[in-house]
């Protein structure tokens, strides 16, 4: 089967939202939902909950983590601290991501985007197995590109840049997809200082100079400073290929820009880089085929007899269990009818109640 040609239907693309902690994901897929929302015609997107840990999505997932796995049950039940709670919520789910899979492929053939929303610490989706899985998933099925959200507010320090965009340009090179900076918040920071600071290296180092404590008490530059000096000509690279757009998903500023950025010139690059993914999939597939089939034939080579008996026989009874379903937790779709047992949980998952509580608010 040619890679290329295999998904030729389908004509959505997958947005995978991936930030630093409150940098506004959720805030983000709720706006870039209402915006799709609000086109003409309405082009609703097919949202996945990847954040078990939430107890509040501003938007309606189609699929929600939550429905599958209960992180609080996880937690009791392991022994597990907040962020091992979240991580083994999310190994769970990816041992049904399959069935994620299947349903997120028959939605794709008729809507125009697929968006995940991760979870809320950033290095549990970027650098666990389940996140490269799920992410290597969903890219080698539909073309797909990295919102990467930036608190902008939070990120006006010269340090804090350089260390946020160094996280970047490592999950770039971790997922090797199409990637765009989300410059959120701009209701509160508008971003132009960082795209200045991108565009030209010299005025970051001006910034960094002018800022305090990069200098020692004899006036040299501290070690921070020239080793900050060093990555920016580092990243000047990262920075010329990378789309950057300033967004607000508080007011909706900018989520245009956001779109056009990604049908306008990545379209191509996110269809290449899929069937490259595609590609090498199968090749992965072939490969170990190619050599199941090499042992096989040495196997009878070495015993002729007992090749003999492990023709398939085909009066053999095939109802076996082997139809994949193991009847454990299934996978819901929200806007599918469920029928009775389809959804059988063993992790009594629930969203969490309503808790009654009234928290001081500042101000
Ligand atoms: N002013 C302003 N606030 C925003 C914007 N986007 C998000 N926020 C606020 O930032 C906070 C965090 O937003 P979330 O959307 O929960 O961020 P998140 O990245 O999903 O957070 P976690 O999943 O918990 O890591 C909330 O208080 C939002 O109201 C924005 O564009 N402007
Ligand atoms: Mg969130």
């Amino acid at each position: 089967m040619d890679p290329s040609t295999s998904t030729e239907k389908k004509k959505a693309i997958a947005i995978i939202t991936i930030g630093m902690a409150g940098a506004g994901k959720s805030t983000f897929v709720q706006r870039i939902n209402s915006y799709l929302h609000s086109q003409d015609p309405p082009s609703p997107p097919y949202i996945l909950n990847l954040d078990p840990a939430v107890t509040h999505v501003p938007f309606e997932a189609n699929i929600d983590i939550r429905d599958t796995v209960n992180y609080a049950e996880v937690m009791k039940q392991y022994n597990l601290g907040p962020n091992g709670g979240i991580l083994t919520a999310l190994n769970l789910f990816t041992t049904k991501f399959d069935q994620v899979l299947g349903l997120v492929e028959k939605r794709a053939e008729t809507v125009d985007y697929v968006i995940l929303d991760t979870p809320g610490q950033i290095e549990i989706f970027t650098w666990s197995a389940s996140g490269a899985i799920i992410t290597d998933a969903v890219a080698s099925s539909i073309p797909t590109v990295v919102a990467y959200i930036i608190d902008t507010p939070r990120t006006t320090a010269p340090a804090t840049f350089m260390s946020n965009m160094l996280y970047a340009c490592s999950i770039l090179y971790k997922t090797k997809l199409p990637f765009i900076l989300v410059f959120n918040k701009t209701d509160v920071q508008p971003h132009d200082f960082a795209l200045e600071w991108m565009q030209d290296f010299e005025q970051f180092q001006a910034a960094l100079a002018s800022h305090n404590g990069s200098t020692d008490s004899e006036g040299e530059p501290t070690y921070m400073n020239s080793l900050m000096n060093s990555m920016s000509l580092v990243l000047d690279e990262f920075y010329t290929n990378i789309k950057a757009v300033g967004v607000s998903s508080m007011t909706g500023d900018g989520i245009k820009e956001f779109f056009d950025a990604v049908e306008g010139e990545y379209l191509p690059d996110l269809e290449r880089a899929r069937a490259l993914r595609a590609k090498t999939l199968q090749d992965a597939k072939a490969d170990s085929m190619d050599r199941l089939m090499k042992d096989l034939d040495i196997d009878r080579a070495k015993n002729p007899q007992g090749a003999l008996a492990d023709r398939w026989d085909p009066n053999e009874d095939r109802d076996g269990d082997d139809d994949g379903d193991d009847g454990d937790i299934n996978i819901v779709d929200q806007n599918e009818d469920r029928w009775p047992s389809q959804y059988i949980d063993v992790t009594r998952a629930r969203r969490h109640e309503d808790e009654e509580i009234n928290w001081p608010r500042p101000g």
